[in-house]
């Protein structure tokens, strides 16, 4: 068989036969793959992506919360055009640096709102997410040896937090089945509770009562550690692969108020929530808190090229730069100038097309006013919004909000349906979630809801005649 011609070329079986026998797919059950063949996706344009057989799919996922600006973009493919036929790659590890690498640190650091006295001057690069939580560790412990307190070491994180799959990266996460394979997580992490009101809220509690308890698991955590070992507390604005888990209004002050209070740096992992995604160039502005070091990914360049880092805030970067001499970090691809230059151009677009603003506007509150009116499906215990992220809860009695058995895979069997059906929409558990484009219009928005009540009654069918409703 020619592997070389492209996919169209191949048929979809062809293709899946190459792929179960060569590729190693991330997060994948291998066996099951190649019993049923992965679905072949081909192009994309919009907000629609297409299979090897012609189908053709509402992203509502945004690839993999990464496409904010959409599918289709020619100015980010002559972007990487461009820089590719001027310089393609050289690293900035030895006193050589490049223009476009240089022009996005000045960019992100001018557009990294200043909360109070906090403020972004500097920008470390990698190529992920997962690199830059390794980044962050490395950073934060090194700050604190600098400071003279090397005894800081444990970092706090949250239980159903993801970030990343490195090994820093699994063990700041909070997903116990990635903890499970390969001993993590490493030492000096450790977990508290997630603040899942719908869960963990008990009766009678309101929401900003439970995000004050919530927020008061780190200060709990903080005093059992010791607080003189703390180095920092690392979370996402809203947790995303977690099952879109907002948190209430009053979580964020008050775990502002408790790293403050005992000096702790604060990680705002932004993988998923920045760059427009909930309204804002950066979440935490959305939130009001003040992060020292932010995480970036996916989106910075909407998914066309692989690029991540941290934003450093003015508290860590002066004891890096004025005490540290040198850092011994770094990678390859750091400050990669192909990736750089698509970021810019990225940036631009959403700039022009004020994609931040749009979310923040009335087309977010269009989004939210039909995705929260999906309360009304007898399936759906509830539903939640914030920006351009939404999740609801799948439940067997919407009465006493009775959840399924984990067993009975609810959210694959509405996942199965929505794929069959045109739209992607993510499974977590009983949890149904979405991040779509930020470029949607009404009608899109229309539509997209037109295809998440379809799915939603199949699936009401389907758990019907299965005897699970
Ligand atoms: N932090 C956060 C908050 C993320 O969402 C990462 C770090 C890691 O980024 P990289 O680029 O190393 O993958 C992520 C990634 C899902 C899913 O199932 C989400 C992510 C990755 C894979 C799957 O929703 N987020």
């Amino acid at each position: 068989m020619n592997t070389h011609s492209t996919a169209e070329q191949l048929s979809t079986r062809e293709i899946q036969a190459l792929d179960s026998a060569h590729f190693i797919h991330p997060f994948t059950d291998h066996g099951d793959l190649a019993t049923r063949g992965a679905r072949v996706i081909t192009r994309s344009d919009g907000i629609y992506i297409w299979d090897s057989e012609g189908e053709k799919l509402l992203d509502a996922m945004s690839g993999l919360w990464c496409v904010n600006a959409g599918y289709g973009r020619k100015a980010l493919a002559e972007a990487a055009y461009e820089q590719m036929m001027t310089l393609p790659f050289y690293n900035s590890f030895f006193q050589t640096t490049n223009v476009p690498a240089v022009k996005l640190a000045t960019r992100l650091a001018a557009l990294a709102p200043k909360v109070g006295d906090r403020s972004f001057e500097h920008v470390f690069f990698s190529s992920s997410g997962s690199e830059s939580n390794d980044s962050n560790v490395r950073m934060v412990r090194r700050y604190w040896d600098l400071l003279g307190q090397p005894q800081r070491k444990v970092i706090i994180s949250r239980h159903n937090a993801y970030h990343g799959s490195t090994m820093a990266g699994a063990s700041l996460g909070g997903m116990s089945g990635m903890h499970a394979q390969g001993d993590l997580p490493i030492p000096n992490i450790t977990h508290i509770g997630q603040p899942y009101f719908f869960e963990d809220g008990q009766p009678g509690e309101s929401a900003d009562a439970f995000g004050l308890r919530a927020a008061g698991w780190l200060e709990d955590k903080i005093l059992e550690v010791g607080p003189d070992k703390v180095a920092a507390f690392i979370a996402e604005p809203i947790q995303g692969a977690g099952g879109v888990i907002i948190p209430p209004a009053t979580y964020w002050p008050e775990i502002q108020r408790i790293v403050d209070k005992y000096g702790i740096l604060l990680i705002s992992d932004e993988v998923i929530c920045a760059f427009g995604r909930l309204g804002h160039w950066f979440a935490y502005e959305r939130f009001g808190y003040k992060p020292d070091l932010v995480t970036f990914a996916k989106a910075v360049t909407s998914g066309y090229i692989p690029l991540g880092g941290v934003m450093v805030g003015n508290r860590v970067a002066k004891v890096l730069i004025e005490q540290g001499g040198e850092f011994n970090h770094g990678y390859t691809y750091s400050g990669h100038p192909v990736a750089c230059a698509v970021a810019l151009a990225n940036l631009d677009i959403m700039e022009a097309e004020q994609l931040p603003q749009r979310v923040r506007g009335e087309m977010g509150d269009y989004f939210a006013k039909r995705f929260l009116a999906l309360k009304d499906h007898p399936l759906v215990g509830d539903a939640e919004t914030c920006g351009f992220v939404a999740g609801l809860v799948l439940v067997k009695n919407k009465q006493t909000k009775q959840r399924f058995n984990p067993d009975d895979a609810v959210g694959m069997i509405c996942r199965g349906h929505c794929f069959r059906n045109g739209l992607i929409m993510r499974a977590v558990g009983d949890r149904m979630i979405i991040a779509p484009p930020l470029t949607m219009t009404h009608a899109d928005i229309d539509e997209l809801l037109r295809l998440i009540h379809q799915a939603l009654d199949l699936t009401q069918a389907d758990l019907h005649q299965k005897g699970l409703i």
